[in-house]
């Protein structure tokens, strides 16, 4: 389903980037790391048209991937930014190929080009959700759930999270928090539909002890090994009954190509930050759908900018799994949107709002800016 009807171009005047530091509601835990307070990298591109807005979902620690955020902020000022003004005038649609000469740095890509489709799409009066060919009006919301203290305490955070209507449970795993955390759960809340993210802290040494994930009827397991290690990962999922799929090692349309035909992975988490933009999401999601590969949205713990744009993008028509959309709640107790995302009956709502369909709160997003930078041809 390629793009009906591109956006119309905007004329580029300007990018102001700000990093803020917004705290979380409690702790979260991965395999790599634990983080209290998100530092995140918001892009507004100033059009004669009028303004649009982004996000670049970098940590501020390389963990997740080699991205983070004062990598994130230097070659967005330096390269891509600057390699935008040059041009002008430009459609969203042109972004991506402009930037393609600056090697990886997707997160970064995303970001900014997010903010100058929202800006097209604001000023031609167009939902993002429209645009991309959103089939749904609210997508089914999952959890991502952290490690926590001991399996006891997990339960009673899973709890919470099922009280509230979340409808899909994804819990952190790693080495020594894996097979006791998941039978934990499976044991406390029977038939839920339940899934493991391992952020590549496993290596195929490890296959035995996945293994034993399996009695668990997970629907997934996610990232178990290392980002580039796809071969392993072809290996691994010929030795287990859980499907594997895939996260950090999807980089790309191209990468989701590669993977599926090693037989690396057979369900596809889909992130936009990760793999360069939400046009490239939107081609990967083209692709799984014609190949009847189920896909889901991933979450990089984004503010109502990110979580907006994710909505939308987990209501095409292939994204038939829950994703990691959760309310904003979830994460923040104040966010930088005006309508920041709210459960409803276990969904949250794509927004219809023009461009990503949420405005910014400008009070808000001043309190948690920490940095700010303007960049004006
Ligand atoms: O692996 O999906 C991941 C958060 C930060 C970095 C990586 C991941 C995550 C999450 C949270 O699991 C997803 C979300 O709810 O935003
Ligand atoms: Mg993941």
């Amino acid at each position: 389903m390629p793009i009906a009807r591109p956006a119309a171009s905007v004329a580029l005047e300007g990018f102001e980037l700000r990093v803020l530091h917004l705290p979380l509601v409690s702790p979260f835990t991965t395999s790599f790391g634990t983080e209290t307070v998100r530092e995140v990298i918001i892009v507004r591109a100033l059009t004669a048209d009028g303004d649009g807005w982004g996000e670049i979902v970098t940590q501020d620690a390389p963990l997740y991937s080699s991205e983070y955020t004062q990598g994130a902020w230097d070659v967005t000022l330096r390269f891509l930014a600057p390699a935008l003004l040059d041009r002008g005038r430009l459609a969203p649609e042109d972004v991506a190929g402009l930037l393609e000469p600056f090697k990886g740095h997707r997160m970064a890509k995303a970001g900014v080009e997010l903010a100058v489709l929202d800006a097209a799409l604001r000023a031609e009066g167009r939902s993002l959700g429209e645009y991309a060919g959103a089939v749904r009006e609210r997508v089914p919301s999952g959890v991502s759930v952290g490690i926590q203290r001991d399996p006891a305490a997990l339960v009673e955070a899973v709890r919470g999270y099922l009280d509230e209507g979340y409808v899909r449970i994804k819990i952190k795993i790693k080495p020594g928090r894996d097979i006791d955390d998941t039978a934990a759960v499976r044991e406390a809340f029977g038939a839920i539909p339940l899934q493991v993210d391992a952020n590549s802290a496993y290596t195929l040494e490890d296959a035995e002890t996945l293994a034993e994930l399996d009695r668990f009827d997970l629907l997934l397991i996610e990232q178990p090994l290392q980002e580039d290690d796809l071969v392993d990962h072809a290996t691994l999922a010929r030795r287990l009954r859980t499907p594997v799929c895939l996260d950090e090692s999807i980089v790309s349309d191209k990468a989701a190509a590669d993977a599926l035909a090693l037989g690396s992975t057979s369900i596809i988490n889909i992130k936009a930050g990760r793999v360069g933009g939400y046009l490239e999401a939107m081609r990967i999601h083209d692709r799984c759908l014609a190949a009847g590969v189920p896909v889901w949205c991933g979450g990089m713990v984004e503010t109502g900018i990110g979580r907006a744009a994710n909505a939308a993008l987990a209501a095409l028509p292939g994204f038939t799994l829950p994703g990691d959309v959760s309310a904003s709640s979830r994460f923040y107790e104040r966010d930088i949107v005006t309508e920041p995302a709210v459960l409803e009956d276990g969904h949250v709502r794509v927004p219809l709002g023009h461009g990503i369909g949420v405005d910014i709160d400008p009070v808000a997003l001043e309190d948690f800016t920490v940095a700010r930078e303007t960049l004006t041809r």
